[in-house]
């Protein structure tokens, strides 16, 4: 059956952002408007008619509604199975797997990620390509192209498919298959991680550890594998339960949003080990007793340590970042003699580089971790190589990465957004920004010398596709750096996201505090880009 698509307007702004589309719920509600998305996917996309298709979400508002929608939808587009996460549940790495171990020729994912949840939040969607990872550049853009050239999308009338309990179950001509993602995605775990150790950590009886789940995704993911695998005690896990709306609570992993369980890691009784993930399972935060690890850290002590994981004891080989992310995983990729990428934001990035090998290890500054084992960041992931890396070195958090810092030097770092500002303005101000790099190298500011300025743009080295104004990259001469980049995943406005790093080899000047060691370059930064007479707000929003 085709349904005529009766109003173009909402459609023409459909542009997907750094992962996805994501918008207001109450926008996807729209008559026509997530069926718009979704007929344009497989217009767009041709191997799935006749094809499998992976199908979930992180459990937020709208998720079953879409999950109903989009079967149907699959079902008149005569795509031959989809599969479809038990409850509609898919942590974003678990159907990255699922694509890759079942061949999919690819997967919707509903999420808006650390979005808040819920009738007046955030809903997303995103398309993933055969090889599990969110889809390239080209791909996003002839699906937006043809959000605005179609009238009509096809469905068919059929009754709801009860996602809840596992089976095939028919839709017209397709095939409904649910599955548990989970036992799935416990067995990928199993084969990378020393599992034995890390129960051997938790028999101690003197390691303890607490996981938020933040009433997202992976509560159930962490549940299984910490406290029922890995003997971690009952009640590791905190806001275990996915919730529709995650509680209330933003479901982003740092310092600002996931205070329970900073407050955990620090006091009077702190426990060893405090991590957790956002709505969709990708994220990670590591602590330590009264320790934070930056997330640029976190990613160069783990390559710097993955020959001591059963999944990379053979090395690693290269490593990348996302350009905001610091440049600490530079300098352990120089020591080991490997390739460090810089790409731009966003994880679609790393997936020509992962699939041709150059890179086993990757991350990003905003809480995301990941490897070769999937096309995603994963949270749990994150965890599960700390925890065995606790397991095998038999030292705190805190101690490994200052020995770390000793080792490679120490990259300060901070990320300061101001949210929701208004769109214009922030456009004006990266565009002044654009045109004064060309006088900005050599200039002296605030005791630093300038040595690079540019707007970032990026070569594929697999595919030669060119990705533009990634950026704004400030460099100086000492190291440090100062980048400005507007978001792509905000549903409100813009958000301006001020990125700084400082270099400090001497290990006798790496205990400072980040705020303290950081405060000139976020003056020089605000002064630079003119933010407080701008956009009026004399701070930021929320500072990681
Ligand atoms: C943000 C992060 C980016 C990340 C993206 C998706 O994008 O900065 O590093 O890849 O979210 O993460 P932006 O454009 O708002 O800066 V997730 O966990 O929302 O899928
Ligand atoms: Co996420």
């Amino acid at each position: 059956m085709e349904i005529e698509l009766i109003q173009s307007h909402p459609f023409t702004d459909q542009r997907p952002g750094t992962s996805g589309l994501r918008k207001k719920v109450k926008v996807f509600q729209q008559a026509g408007y997530l069926e718009n998305f979704v007929q344009s996917i497989f217009d767009t996309q041709p191997e799935l008619i006749g094809g499998v298709l992976a199908l979930g979400g992180d459990g937020r508002y709208y998720n079953r509604q879409a999950i109903q929608i989009i079967l149907r939808m699959a079902a008149a587009n005569g795509v031959a199975k989809v599969l479809v996460g038990q409850g509609g549940i898919l942590s974003t790495p678990a159907a990255s797997q699922v694509i890759r171990r079942y061949q999919t020729q690819g997967g919707i994912i509903l999420s808006a990620s650390h979005n808040p949840g819920g009738p007046d939040e955030d809903f997303g969607i995103k398309f993933n390509t055969a090889n599990g990872g969110p889809a390239a550049e080209k791909v996003t853009e002839a699906i937006f192209n043809r959000t605005r050239e179609i009238s009509s999308y096809k469905t068919v009338q059929a009754d709801d498919v009860d996602i809840d309990q596992l089976g095939s179950y028919p839709l017209g001509n397709m095939t409904v298959e649910v599955i548990d993602s989970i036992s799935l995605y416990v067995e990928l775990m199993r084969e990378l991680f020393n599992f034995e150790a890390i129960h051997q950590l938790f028999n101690s009886g003197l390691f303890r550890l607490r996981f938020d789940a933040m009433h997202a995704v992976t509560g159930p993911y962490a549940t299984e594998i910490l406290e029922t695998i890995l003997g971690a005690a009952p009640g590791t896990v905190i806001n275990g339960k996915p919730l529709e709306d995650f509680g209330g609570g933003h479901p982003d992993p740092n310092l600002s949003h996931a205070h329970e369980l900073l407050e955990l890691t620090q006091g009077f009784d702190p426990v060893d080990f405090g991590a957790a993930s956002d709505g969709d399972g990708d994220r990670n935060m590591i602590l330590g007793r009264n320790f934070f690890v930056t997330p640029s850290d976190s990613l160069a002590v783990l390559a710097a340590n993955a020959h001591l994981i059963p999944g990379y004891r053979n090395g690693i080989t290269g490593i990348a970042r996302s350009m905001p992310t610091s440049q600490a995983a530079d300098k352990v990729a120089e020591e080991l003699g490997i390739e460090c990428y810089e790409t731009p934001t966003g994880w679609k990035f790393f997936g020509n580089l992962l699939d041709a090998g150059k890179i086993s290890i990757c991350g990003e500054e905003s809480f995301g971790t990941g490897s070769d084992h999937v096309r995603e960041k994963d949270g749990l992931w994150a965890v599960l190589f700390w925890l065995n890396l606790l397991a095998v070195r038999q030292q705190p958090v805190a101690r490994i990465v200052h020995d770390h810092w000793r080792r490679f030097g120490r990259n300060y770092y901070t990320r300061h957004d101001y949210e929701g500002i208004d769109a214009a303005i922030a456009m004006e101000l990266m565009n002044d920004l654009r045109y004064r790099l060309a006088d900005l190298p050599g200039v002296e500011m605030a005791g630093r010398t300038v040595d690079y300025a540019d707007d970032f743009a990026y070569t594929d080295p697999v595919d030669g596709s060119v990705s533009e104004n990634q950026g704004i990259r400030i460099g100086f001469t000492d190291g440090s750096r100062i980048v400005y980049r507007l978001s792509g995943t905000g549903t409100v406005g813009a958000t301006l996201r001020v990125y700084l790093e400082a270099f400090e080899p001497d290990p006798d000047k790496q205990d400072r505090n980040t705020a303290e060691v950081m405060a000139p370059l976020v003056q020089l930064a605000g002064d630079l880009a003119q933010i407080e007479q701008r956009t009026g707000r004399s701070e930021a929003d929320v500072v990681t």
